[in-house]
């Protein structure tokens, strides 16, 4: 079994081809592919391109959702073959994720959420339009070490400091808040008083940082 090209990855999801995006997530799968690589350079360099034509005015909303749908089909193959590579039997830390209210964007997230699995966390995902409350009580239920939150939208980015506030509010020290989403920067987290990490690889590193 060949291994994929990025291109081709990068062009299923442009297209919107849902079955294309599908067979060449599972065809970097059954090659031993690194699929890290493969959601980098392809899929979400796809997704990423849909957005871009999406600002430019070359694509509307119907292309925008086919693409994403195209990217979720892949990632619906790609996150259960990264969360079974999972090792560790006592797990590194707690972590509630979640996307915040008001924001349906969910690939990200999930992708944050499974590569954290695959590294030995203890994930709880609450999916997306997640209140402050429904966070809250979830880590509580949990005893999370680590609050995640993802937010695309610039005007749902105040949800996180929300978050944070509640945080400091409640159990303080015991929880920290992780954000991340491409509307978030260093500087924003900082701001707020959260951690954060740029991509999925760097939330598993930031993450591990934070529970030792
Ligand atoms: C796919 C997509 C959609 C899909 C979402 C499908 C889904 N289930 O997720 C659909 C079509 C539903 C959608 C809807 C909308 N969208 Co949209 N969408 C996108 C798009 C093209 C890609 C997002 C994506 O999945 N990227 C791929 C993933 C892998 O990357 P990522 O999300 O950035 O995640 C990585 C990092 O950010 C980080 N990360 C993410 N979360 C977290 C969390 C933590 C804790 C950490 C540490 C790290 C981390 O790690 C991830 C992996 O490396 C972006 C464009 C873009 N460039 O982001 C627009 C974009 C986010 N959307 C946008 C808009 C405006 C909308 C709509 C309002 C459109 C409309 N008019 O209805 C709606 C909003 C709906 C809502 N209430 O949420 C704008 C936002 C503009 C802004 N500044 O606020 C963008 C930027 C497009 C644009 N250029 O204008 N969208």
């Amino acid at each position: 079994m060949s291994k994929p090209t990025p291109e081709a990855m990068h062009q299923a999801v442009v297209d919107g081809d849902i079955e294309k995006a599908r067979e060449l997530a599972q065809a970097a799968v059954d090659s031993g592919a690194d699929l890290l690589d493969a959601v980098e350079s392809g899929f979400a360099a796809g997704i990423r391109k849909v957005g871009e034509l999406w600002d430019e005015g070359e694509y509307f909303l119907p292309e925008l959702i086919q693409g994403a749908e195209a990217m979720k089909a892949a990632m619906g193959v790609i996150n259960p073959a990264l969360a079974a590579t999972k090792g560790a039997v006592e797990p590194k830390g707690r972590v509630v994720i979640g996307t915040v209210k008001g924001d349906l964007h969910d690939i990200g997230k999930t992708l944050v959420g499974t590569l954290l699995e695959a590294n030995g966390f203890e994930v709880h995902d609450l999916g997306a339009d997640v209140s402050v409350e429904d966070f809250m009580a979830k880590a509580d239920e949990v005893n999370a070490n680590i609050v995640a939150a993802s937010a695309l939208l610039t005007t749902t980015m105040s949800v996180q400091k929300a978050l944070v506030e509640a945080v400091k509010a409640g159990p303080g020290d015991k929880i920290i808040v992780m954000i991340g989403g491409s509307p978030t920067t260093a500087g924003w987290a900082e701001d707020i008083g959260a951690a954060f990490a740029e991509n999925a690889q760097r939330a598993v590193a930031v993450a591990g940082e934070l529970v030792s």
